[in-house]
């Protein structure tokens, strides 16, 4: 696909696939430095050492171990605890994808390890990240990158395609549980929500007014993405505060900017 099919299909879909974004040998390093988090969140969590506030326990289940491992649903602000997902969050054609979307100047919004682990991972309701997000014009940019394999089994990304065109919406409280409806809000026609599996190293483009949500992961295979945000410069704070954001692309080459609200 040209980049000008990708704007295109993205601007009428409100998401874009790209396959195969990375090698197999980058897949392999991101997996081992999934393990390399998990050892870590081990250590964080027995020494109470503050870096355990990155880490998310799967919240429904009544273990924190599986196999000695933690049972972890998502790893925070990868970016500041991991140089491979820091790199990962500039990974060169990943950037020129969402700048070819969303325009050359870019601040790293978000950077997040979303975990399914098999048999553990629990569910996330349908919504629209900018309902959660302080950020004005609702107009970001977000990429879930599969590390491994991401099926309908494992509970893969599901879509509305072509809500982002709905407008920002309220959505409430995200539902988690894998025995609750994905949302309440009954009047939304949910057989519109197609599922997007992915083989490991591709990826899902997606704006963040796209409603999606994805299922709980009951299989034996985890399901384990490196999601990231970008702000474009058009994008302000709203509400009062001023928050500081590294720039992973553009912005005459500084590293960082501090937004503040209008
Ligand atoms: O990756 C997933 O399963 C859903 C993540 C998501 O919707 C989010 O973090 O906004």
């Amino acid at each position: 696909m040209t980049r000008k099919e990708q704007k295109h299909n993205f601007e009428r879909d409100g998401y874009l696939v790209v396959e195969n974004l990375l090698s197999a040998g980058q897949v392999e390093t991101c997996q081992a430095e999934v393990q390399r988090l998990h050892e870590l969140a081990t250590k964080c969590f027995e020494s109470d050492d503050p870096r355990r506030g990155h880490f998310q326990l799967e919240p429904y289940v009544n273990q924190e171990t599986h196999h000695g491992s933690p049972i972890l649903r998502k790893i925070e602000q990868t970016g500041n605890l991991s140089e491979v997902f820091f790199n990962l969050a500039q990974h060169p054609d990943l950037i020129k994808t969402v700048q070819n979307l969303i325009g050359e100047d870019l601040l790293l919004f978000r950077s997040t390890l979303m975990l399914k682990p098999a048999l553990f991972g629990s569910a996330h309701g349908l919504h629209q990240d900018s309902a959660y997000w302080p950020m004005d014009p609702p107009a970001l940019v977000s990429v879930s990158v599969a590390l491994n394999d991401a099926t309908p089994e494992n509970g893969c990304f599901k879509v509305i395609p072509k809500s982002h065109l709905w407008g920002l919406q309220e959505w409430g409280r995200i539902a988690r549980r894998n025995d609750e409806p994905l949302t309440e809000r009954t009047e939304i026609d949910r057989s519109e929500a197609i599922t997007v599996p992915l083989s490991a190293g591709s990826a899902v483009f997606f704006h963040s007014l796209l409603a999606h949500e994805s299922e709980a992961n009951l299989s034996p295979h985890p399901r384990n993405t490196a999601l990231y945000a970008y702000c474009p410069s058009t994008v302000r704070l709203k509400g009062s505060g001023q928050r500081t954001f590294r720039v992973v692309a553009g912005f005459n080459g500084k590293s960082e900017i501090e937004l503040t609200s209008r």
